[in-house]
């Protein structure tokens, strides 16, 4: 299956003839190509956008809602089909693909079609004057997005960037590239005015940077690697393209000896271990308080046992594969990395480093749950992220040092804290330097709230009114008010 950039309303063939194989991450098949497109893909995408939006900014914002609706509509009557697709093309469970991928997509329309009806602007009265705020459209927009949740991290870009009146050019992680022409093909099919949402195809360093580095994008969106949103960011700030970036993690699930232990060590593998780790949000680090250490600790390794890994079609598969040959060398070489800095592995390891299955997954990217204990929580694997299943746990001894350990990374993205105490569990939340904490719970997940992270997870926020104010710009008109001089 060749895939085609969708452009003006149109798919069409790339101006490029170089195209790039896509994968089956559980079997290492290939089973589609997308173009690598030139920049000559990206100027058409651009300037299809470019003249798309004085009209779709023009539109009423109820009138865009309400596209937001059709959009959402039309995506849910697809949604096994967004499933099986995503869940082939990226590896996870299809229990997971339609829970979260195929569910959340759809919500992520309508919910931004609500809020954006909600939407009021602002005034500020004062003695003698009038302030007026309200919301216009940026220009352009680049969506760039990256291969862990392809259609839920384009969904949650693309319907507030269009619902406040911007025209869109997005670029799709090129190992992941189906469920986003699912959405173009949506699009399509509802027949939203041509040139307001754009597709191209291709790597970062080529589609990408030309998309980020064009004079006529207006604001940049981008989730994905910290090294990369370093280039992003080098590329967009000297035009001042406003600029969100998501990127990595490394986070932190507390767990206290007053925890509710059976909820926590199921709620911690979760966190540890979701969609093969490969989650910014994952919880890799797992602190304990000593008192419980060595009872937790037992635990949690009888429960990622249990974990079902294997063909991600399966109902009851818990595990999938990782998403690419070169991702799994790099998570496996962390396996190097703790045996060299002393780790003892509890699960995974050396020995245990590939999961038994079906002959037709021998070419596949797989690898055992793997938890780690015995390192210093200053050691690479504690501290980089690694974005695969890969975990490492640690005791602590009280809230103090909890707080210092999970405020040792670079990164500040998310975290957890286990506790029935739940003072407790927020005052320990508030210290810790990051963008979202969950108390007795992960990945519970409310769209009006902001999301985001500080450090090298990223700048700004995303999320309710902080994506309607990120995908807009404040005009303020301060009106006099002569009878009141
Ligand atoms: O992502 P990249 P990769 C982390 C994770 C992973 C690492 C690298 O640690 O190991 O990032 O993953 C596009 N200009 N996360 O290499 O390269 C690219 O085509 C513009 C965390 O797959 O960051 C894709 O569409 N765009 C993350 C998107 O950026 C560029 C999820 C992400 O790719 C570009 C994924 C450039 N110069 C990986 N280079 C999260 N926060 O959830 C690449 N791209």
């Amino acid at each position: 299956m060749d895939l085609q950039n969708f452009i003006g309303g149109e798919f069409k063939p790339s101006l490029s003839n170089d195209w790039i194989d896509i994968l089956e991450p559980s079997t290492g098949c290939k089973f589609a190509r997308v173009p690598n497109s030139s920049r000559g893909d990206v100027d058409l995408a651009v300037s299809s956008a470019r003249s798309a939006f004085p009209m779709w900014a023009g539109l009423e914002s109820s009138e865009r809602a309400d596209w937001l609706d059709k959009i959402g509509d039309a995506l849910e009557s697809n949604y096994d089909k967004i499933a099986t697709t995503e869940s082939r093309d990226t590896g996870k469970p299809i229990t997971l693909a339609r829970q979260v991928d195929a569910n959340r997509s759809v919500m992520n329309f309508r919910f931004f079609a609500q809020m954006i009806r909600e939407r009021r602007s602002e005034t500020f009265e004062m003695s003698d004057a009038k302030n007026f705020v309200s919301y216009n459209p940026v220009g352009v927009g680049a969506l760039i997005t990256p291969w862990n949740l392809p259609l839920y991290l384009l969904s949650w870009k693309v319907a507030p960037a269009i619902g406040m009146g911007n025209t869109v050019v997005c670029k799709p992680s090129e190992l992941t590239p189906m469920t986003a022409n699912l959405l173009m093909e949506t699009i399509n099919s509802v027949g939203l005015p041509p040139g307001v949402v754009n597709l191209i195809h291709g790597n970062g360093e080529g589609a990408g940077h030309d998309l980020v580095a064009h004079r006529d994008v207006n604001l940049v969106s981008f989730t994905g690697g910290t090294a990369t949103g370093a280039k992003v960011a080098s590329v967009a700030a000297p035009h001042f393209k406003k600029l969100s970036l998501e990127l990595g993690g490394k986070n932190s699930s507390i767990v206290f000896a007053d925890c509710s232990l059976e909820a926590t060590v199921s709620g911690v593998t979760r966190s540890a271990f979701l969609n093969q780790g490969q989650v910014c949000l994952c919880g890799s680090r797992i602190l304990v308080e000593r008192e419980i250490y060595n009872d937790f600790t037992n635990r949690l390794v009888q429960s990622v046992k249990q974990l079902k890994i294997g063909d991600p079609g399966h109902e009851e598969t818990e595990l999938g594969a990782l998403i690419s040959k070169d991702h799994l060398m790099k998570v496996m070489r962390y396996v190097d990395i703790a045996a060299e800095e002393g780790g003892e592995f509890l699960t995974g390891g050396h020995k245990n480093m590939y999961p038994q299955l079906e002959r037709r997954f021998s070419d596949g990217y797989w690898m055992n749950p793997t938890v780690i204990s015995g390192l210093s929580v200053d050691s690479r694997c504690s501290t980089e992220e690694i974005f695969g299943p890969i975990v490492t746990i640690h005791p602590f001894d009280d809230e103090e040092q909890a707080i210092e350990i999970a405020n040792n990374t670079n990164y500040g993205l998310a975290g957890s804290v286990w506790t029935e105490d739940l003072e407790k569990g927020r005052r320990v939340a508030e210290r810790i330097r990051t963008g979202i904490m969950w108390v007795n719970t992960w990945l519970h997940r409310d769209l009006r709230t902001p999301f985001g992270g500080v450090g090298d997870s990223g700048i700004g926020r995303e999320g309710g009114r902080w994506s309607l104010d990120f995908f807009s710009e404040p005009l303020n008109v301060c009106i006099l008010d002569k009878d009141n001089q």
